[in-house]
């Protein structure tokens, strides 16, 4: 029986992965075969204006030519040579991150959650050895409504039961306190407590930005108690919010920064910690480690989107066109919106319970050609790629407008 071969449609792609794949995400039926900057492309020819950026992984658009160069040119020199050697990406990666963050010395892995386990490693060691922590003490205090990644240590300190149902039991260890409130934070220290964990944005809770000055309050309070102020900004990182980092909006210098996501454009997985010797400087050979963390392949990757990053000043382009993108929101004159918040090109639209969540809105987006996806049920978080112009804005603005005045 000759079969015809007939291009498979998205209803075809969606049954297979259906039909094979863990049901661990809902995502929205898009089948994205091909993108380029802002816009993806799914099989049937449609295209959409990606408003995730994969949870801010491609800030410099998709397939940025130059960083797709840089993969391409490395892949025909090494791709992995192990930590059991040394590459010339690695060295350049450093100091890059170096003469870009001010930070001292970093350890290089792949994804953010594996950052964030490396981060928590590196405090305790820190209390142990510096702080003077009794050994297997240490206490690390960490938000509600925290977002850190899927490890079970970090699901240890999740707020979110649907994240911890059927994975206990937990790594002891963490403290959790309200987001925002300074006092909550100080007032959780104790003699044991070695680190604040804490993003400068909370994405995954529902782009929320803690009150002015809250970051001050945090490092004042971390520098009186001698704990260690660490940030997560695997997502509010590299330009998201308008700023290299989103604590640089309060000036504010954590002691360990986390980092991932677009920090390789979207082409691989390069995640890493950035600290100095007092921290990072406790590591020993053997202590801690990754087959695939810090090889050339993704150091030449990242090093290129640090580039890109700068030479086409999208971190001053995701500043200017947030505050556009949220003007224009914040126009809209929908019964459905209860606040438009957010920094940068990290952006939140809360609708009112009243409106029966923001997932049919993001459905109805995808009908008009926009991508994007609730969280929290009741948010409609907007992440363009930060080389989003004026004129995307405007069209999408139009879209959106169109959407939230529905009943
Ligand atoms: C998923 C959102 C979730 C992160 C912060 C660490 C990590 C993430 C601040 C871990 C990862 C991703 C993971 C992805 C969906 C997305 C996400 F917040 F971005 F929306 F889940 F909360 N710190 N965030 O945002 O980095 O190990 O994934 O490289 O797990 O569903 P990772």
């Amino acid at each position: 029986m000759v079969e015809t071969l007939r291009a498979r449609t998205s209803a075809d792609y969606i049954a297979l992965e259906d039909l094979y794949g863990a049901h661990n995400y809902h995502p929205l039926d898009v089948v994205i075969e091909r993108a380029e900057g802002i816009w993806v492309y799914d099989v049937d020819g449609n295209r959409y204006m990606d408003c995730l950026s994969a949870y801010s992984a491609v800030n410099q658009g998709h397939c940025h030519p130059r960083i797709r160069q840089a993969l391409i040119d490395q892949a025909y020199r090494v791709t992995l040579t192990s930590r059991a050697f040394r590459s010339d990406k690695l060295a350049l990666l450093y100091e890059k991150l170096h003469e870009m963050t001010g930070y001292a010395r970093f350890l290089p892995m792949n994804s953010g959650a594996e950052a964030v386990e490396t981060a928590v490693k590196a405090a305790r060691k820190w209390g142990y050895r510096v702080k003077g922590v009794a050994p297997n003490k240490a206490e690390i205090i960490v938000c509600q409504g925290n977002f850190h990644g899927r490890t079970t240590t970090i699901i240890s300190f999740s707020s979110e039961e649907a994240y911890r149902e059927d994975f206990g039991p937990f790594t002891p260890g963490f403290v959790i306190v309200p987001y925002g409130n300074a006092e909550a934070l100080e007032a959780a220290i104790t003699p044991n407590t070695v680190a604040f964990l804490v993003e400068p944005i909370q994405g995954e809770a529902g782009v929320i930005v803690p009150p002015p000055g809250y970051l001050q309050r945090v490092r004042e309070i971390c520098d009186r108690h001698n704990v260690l102020m660490m940030a997560d900004e695997i997502q509010t990182g590299l330009g998201r919010t308008g700023a290299l980092f989103a604590c640089d909006h309060e000036d504010v210098r954590p002691d360990v920064m986390i980092i991932g996501k677009a920090l390789s454009g979207g082409f691989y997985p390069v995640s890493a910690v950035l600290s100095d010797d007092e921290v990072l400087g406790l590591f020993k050979p053997g202590d801690h480690g990754s087959t695939f963390g810090g090889n050339p392949l993704g150091a030449a990757v990242a090093l290129e989107a640090l580039n890109v990053l700068e030479d086409e000043d999208m971190i001053e382009n995701a500043a200017e066109m947030g505050e556009y993108f949220m003007e224009r929101l914040a126009e809209i004159n929908s019964p459905h919106i209860k606040e438009v918040r957010g920094k940068g090109l990290l952006i939140g639209v809360e609708l009112k319970p009243q409106a029966g969540g923001a997932r049919r809105f993001c459905e109805a987006l995808q009908q008009r050609g926009i991508l994007c996806k609730e969280t929290r049920k009741h948010t409609i978080r907007f992440a363009p790629p930060l080389v989003i112009t004026r004129q995307d804005i405007d069209w999408a603005v139009e879209r959106i407008r169109e959407v939230l005045l529905m009943a």
